[in-house]
């Protein structure tokens, strides 16, 4: 079913006994985001909130600064319900602007710092956005340029807000400076409605928009505290994207803003500045993918410049750490390793910081909740035996039923009783635990960024020469997965890979969704249903392109 109509849904509620349920139980608590930052800043006012570079923001002065932004933003004439897509690199202005809007009830798109113009023209378009926030002082990335190419097929759009100069000709542009206005501490919104919009990594053409509200959302910001016992001591380093998931809630940056500790925000995660800022900042908790962990262990045993010796939890998630390297990283680090399997539609699963060697090592932990439904089924959706293998199912206070305007994923994406088919396939140990096997939605996980391989695969298909197009993951020591595109050209057609790859850029794609291998073949094998045979695709590519990087 693709009834337009139905694509009108913004928010598909959670039915109403699982609602009523949820909020009896307490575990919606009916506050917003914006009071639980209020509370911190009455608990700890002179506490700092934000280290960024050499500017520090005690949670008095966060609350001040994000109520100067909501000023300016409502200043601006943007009101409840009104969609802005925030694309802010890792500084202290994604806060505000994250909060302010939130305070307002305006809903934050969160784009990622890498989206360019098909992503995020998309997004502005999708969400019939009213503005989009960049960074225009950024050193490593042009995105004023950027925005002046996306307001010409965003018609929604009626302001670019700048940080930094403004310099363009374009009343449309605005120094976010200049939104900053007298403070206002009030708020416009409940707990019940859609705070903001988290993305999906995507198996689809498109990126999906995730709305999560404030009840659902802290409520799983607040048990990952608990878990990974967070208070106004601990001291978190942000260097991955501030806007995803991961680093955003679990516990991320929200859950110490929440508990009234610090975060040391940072832009540059290779070893060498993250480290200077874990002894400067004395820091105690951080949050990597897989790559990053294995660059931070490699240098780690190569020198010991830094004092390193304030860290406690190292974690890693996002995409599958190895057996190997988890049993590692502790030792070199001194300190505890926390895997973190979460997903930006809600379910986060960690192990917790007392479990046995073997099972931090080994599995990647447990859900959040005792109230997470976690169904482990086979392909007609049948509950799996205990251990075995299978579909990873879920419903709970925290996982969405439905995405943004998007009738037909949802149909896909959801059973008939509303949990959500995550496409990751597990095994559940006697503990409880759940461990990675593998994979069951077309999507390349490169070192925990997703690229849906529809997606690459849509847009080489507008190429003249392509007749057709597979994008298929081949293992890599490093990154988990590397990106390989399998194409078929028209007739004689002579192209080079490296001219796909420049298509493909000047299609305004992610840089990371470039794929790293481009191999040509006369036809693609099929499965004997007229599939695409991406198994077999696989098998081929990953001998011939195997590395020992
Ligand atoms: C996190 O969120 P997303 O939405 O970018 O990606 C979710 C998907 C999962 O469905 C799974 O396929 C994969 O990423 N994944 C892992 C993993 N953590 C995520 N696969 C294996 N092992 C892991 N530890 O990536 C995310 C959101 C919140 C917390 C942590 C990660």
């Amino acid at each position: 079913m693709n009834d337009i109509s139905m694509d009108e849904i913004e928010f598909t509620p959670w039915p109403e006994h699982l609602a009523t349920k949820y909020r009896e139980l307490g575990l919606w608590e009916g506050k917003t985001f914006y009071d639980y930052l209020v509370e911190s800043a009455n608990q700890f006012p002179e506490n700092t909130a934000i280290i960024c570079e050499d500017r520090e923001y005690s949670y008095q002065a966060m609350v001040e600064e994000v109520g100067r932004y909501a000023a300016g933003f409502s200043d601006l004439g943007l009101v409840a319900g009104d969609n802005v897509v925030l694309q802010m690199t890792n500084t202290e202005e994604f806060f505000f602007c994250y909060f302010g809007l939130i305070q307002k009830g305006i809903r934050p798109v969160m784009a990622l710092p890498a989206h360019r113009k098909a992503e995020i023209s998309y997004f502005c378009q999708h969400a019939g956005a009213k503005a989009y926030i960049i960074n225009g002082d950024d050193y490593s990335f042009d995105y004023k340029t950027l925005a002046q190419e996306v307001v010409q097929d965003a018609p929604s759009l009626q302001y670019v807000l700048v940080k930094g100069e403004c310099n363009i000709a374009d009343d449309r542009f605005i120094a976010l400076d200049q939104c900053r206005k007298d403070p206002d501490y009030s708020q416009n919104t409940t707990s019940d409605k859609v705070a903001f919009f988290q993305l999906s990594g995507g198996t689809t053409g498109v990126p999906k928009m995730i709305p999560r509200t404030h009840d659902d959302y802290a409520y799983s910001v607040i048990g990952s505290n608990e878990i990974c016992e967070i208070d106004e001591n601990t001291r978190f380093l942000c260097v991955l994207p501030v806007a995803h998931n991961y680093v955003l809630s679990s516990p991320g940056t929200l859950g110490i803003f929440w508990a009234g500790g610090t975060v040391i925000v940072g832009d540059d995660p290779s070893p060498d500045a993250a480290f200077e800022l874990i002894e400067e900042h004395e820091v105690d908790f951080v949050a990597l993918v897989p790559p990053l962990a294995l660059l931070w262990m490699e240098t780690v045993q190569e020198d010991d410049d830094y004092d390193l010796s304030s860290l406690k939890v190292i974690q890693v998630g996002g995409a599958k750490f190895s057996e190997t390297a988890a049993k590692k990283l502790p030792g070199l680090f001194d300190c505890q390793l926390q895997q973190v399997f979460g997903m930006a539609e809600g379910l986060v699963n960690y192990t917790r910081l007392d479990d046995p060697l073997e099972m931090i090592t080994e599995t990647q932990g447990r859900p959040i909740s005792a109230y997470d439904e976690v169904r482990i089924v086979d392909e007609q959706g049948n509950e799996v035996a205990q251990g075995e293998e299978g579909f990873l199912t879920v419903q709970g206070p925290y996982t969405i039923r439905g995405y943004y305007k998007s009738a037909y994923n949802n149909e896909r994406s959801f059973t008939p009783e509303g949990f959500y088919r995550t496409g990751d396939i597990v095994r559940m140990t006697a503990e409880g635990n759940l461990v990675v096997t593998g994979r069951d939605k077309d999507q390349i996980n490169r070192g925990g960024e997703k690229i849906a391989a529809e997606e690459i695969e849509n847009q080489l298909l507008r190429h003249p020469l392509v007749h057709d197009a597979a994008l298929i993951a081949i293992p890599d020591e490093y990154m988990g997965e590397r990106s390989c595109a399998v194409i078929v050209l028209t007739g004689e057609a002579d192209i080079r890979p490296q001219d796909m790859k420049t298509f493909l850029r000047d299609c305004g794609l992610a840089d990371f969704k470039i794929p790293d291998h481009v191999e040509f073949i006369a036809a693609l094998p099929k499965t004997p249903v007229g599939k695409i045979d991406k198994k077999k695709l696989r098998t081929i590519y990953s001998t011939q392109l195997a590395t020992t990087v």
